[in-house]
């Protein structure tokens, strides 16, 4: 039996890890020690809301990359703990698409509910980690941000829960230093209201530059041009939105695009993603990948394939979150305990490009949500997860992709079946676009429309 886990990171997912030992020391299991690090005061992870960009009060980076109004982009019923519904959390049906703000208080009710803050070290950010072979154990050098003191523990398993939406990639476009008006990338953009009235240009297609989009225009921006880098969104945007080919350069406030089209804008929003960034690993540890729906060099989406010891989770571009991210720190903890056997390397090679090759192979959104879906099934097969109907949950991404497609100002006003309890969600009071309340207590207290 491993005597200490270091889980880095007190978000989703490293709650998700925290709560899987938990289940298992409930049902009498003998569990390792954890010490979870986090380097902000409060548990969450994005979804705990900060108004700061840049660094926070520690002089380290900000981690958060949410920003006020934000609602959910998926139905609620895909991410759902099989384990803790929604209707358990609430004691009342809820909306399929609720604010930040609700989605907080659901994740970290179920920790509270474990009493998980007992495994964690908050205000504690991770410095860096090394492996010992010697030893089999890994150095973790942490700095006490409170307290203003550096100290380095050993543990036995690291797991690393740190997300990947929160270093920004930022590309140069010629003219950039002389554009006289707003630049910002997602990750720093906060409030939609600082653009009402204002020529905004959105710079990717993504989840980032749609949803940015939808905000300000909902805000009220004069003018959102969104600019592409492969392919339009192609969504039937409402008069105000257009798409168009990539920015080329800069001219004072006028910007230029592939197609040789050209737009005033007042202000630039960067949505053209995020980096993997580990700067706290050592070269040896560190995983380096794009936003994939299967990262090189983690087996199952998990181990690091040359040190299974250490393990990565939700590392994948996601369509499936919280759930997922459950039945791989399930799948992570039943490893740690003995309970699954991991491979011999040539299988463990086989198996990751296996995943791979039909990774590259995918050609829509649909089959992307398939192959999550599988990916979620081949770990949940072998645990002992709470029973959740994944095939349920992709027919619901697929009506929600659909629902997109027919309308994008109205695809957060539907209602969706839970695959956990079968509830069926009402319909919020208010229609998205005109809902500019995103508290809990405004979403919650007037009554919802049953569906
Ligand atoms: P995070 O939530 O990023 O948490 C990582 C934690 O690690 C943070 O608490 C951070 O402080 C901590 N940490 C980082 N570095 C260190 C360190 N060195 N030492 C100690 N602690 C550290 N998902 C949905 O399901 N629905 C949505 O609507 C949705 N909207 C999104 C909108 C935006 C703008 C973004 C960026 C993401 C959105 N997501 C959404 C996806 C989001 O990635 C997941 O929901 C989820 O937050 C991922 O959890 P995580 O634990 O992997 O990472
Ligand atoms: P994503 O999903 O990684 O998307 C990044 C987007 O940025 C994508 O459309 C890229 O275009 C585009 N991109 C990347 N580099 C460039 C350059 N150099 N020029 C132009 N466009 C570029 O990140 P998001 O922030 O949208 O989403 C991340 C999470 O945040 C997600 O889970 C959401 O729920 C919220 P490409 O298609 O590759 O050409």
């Amino acid at each position: 039996m491993p005597s200490r886990i270091a889980v880095i990171g007190a978000g989703p997912c490293g709650l998700s890890q925290l709560h899987a030992f938990a289940q298992a020391r409930l049902t009498g299991a003998d569990i390792p020690e954890l010490v979870c690090f986090e380097k902000q005061a409060d548990w969450g992870g994005l979804w705990n809301y900060t108004w700061r960009t840049g660094l926070d009060e520690h002089g380290e980076p900000v981690h958060g990359s949410m920003y006020r109004y934000l609602w959910s982009n998926g139905p609620k019923e895909c991410l759902e703990f099989a384990d803790y519904s929604f209707d358990e959390h609430f004691g009342q049906p809820i909306p399929s698409f609720p604010p930040r703000e609700v989605l907080y208080d659901y994740i970290v009710g179920r920790a509270k509910k474990g009493n998980l803050e007992r495994y964690i070290r908050f205000s504690t950010v991770v410095r860096y980690v090394d492996y010992v072979e010697a030893s089999d154990t890994f150095t973790v050098r942490v700095k006490d941000l409170q307290g203003d003191r550096e100290y380095t523990e050993e543990f036995d398993y690291v797991i690393v829960c740190t997300g990947h939406f929160s270093v920004p990639k930022l590309p140069v476009f010629a003219g950039i230093e002389q554009f006289p008006g707003r630049l910002l990338h997602s990750h720093d953009f906060r409030d939609a209201r600082e653009f009402a009235g204002k020529d905004l240009l959105v710079v990717g297609s993504s989840y980032s530059a749609e949803d940015i989009a939808l905000q300000t225009y909902k805000y009220g921006a004069k003018s959102v041009t969104i600019s592409y880098r492969t392919a339009p969104m192609g969504f039937d945007w409402p008069e105000g939105i257009k798409e168009v080919p990539l920015l080329t350069h800069l001219d004072g406030p006028t910007a230029h695009f592939k197609d040789g089209s050209q737009q005033l804008v007042d202000a630039i929003v960067f949505c053209v993603g995020y980096q993997h960034h580990f700067p706290f690993l050592a070269d040896s540890l560190r995983l380096k990948a794009q936003n994939r729906l299967y990262p090189g060099a983690l087996y199952k989406g998990i181990f690091w394939e040359t040190n299974p010891k250490l393990m990565y989770l939700g590392m994948q571009d996601q369509f499936y979150t919280f759930s997922m991210f459950d039945v791989q720190a399930w799948y992570a903890r039943d490893v740690v305990l003995g309970r699954i056997e991991l491979p011999n390397e040539t299988a463990i090679a086989h198996d990751m490009a296996l995943w791979q090759q039909r990774e590259a192979a995918l050609q829509d959104a649909f089959e992307q949500i398939d192959f999550q879906k599988d990916y979620i099934v081949d770990l949940a097969q072998l645990v002992d997860y709470a029973p959740c109907d994944w095939e349920m949950t992709t027919d619901l991404f697929k009506a929600w992709e659909h629902d997109k497609e027919h309308s994008i100002l109205g695809y957060r006003d539907k209602s969706f079946v839970s695959p956990c309890t079968g509830t069926k969600a009402p319909i919020h009071h208010t229609p998205w676009l005109e809902a500019m309340d995103d508290s809990m207590a405004g979403f919650l207290d007037k009554q919802p429309i049953q569906a």
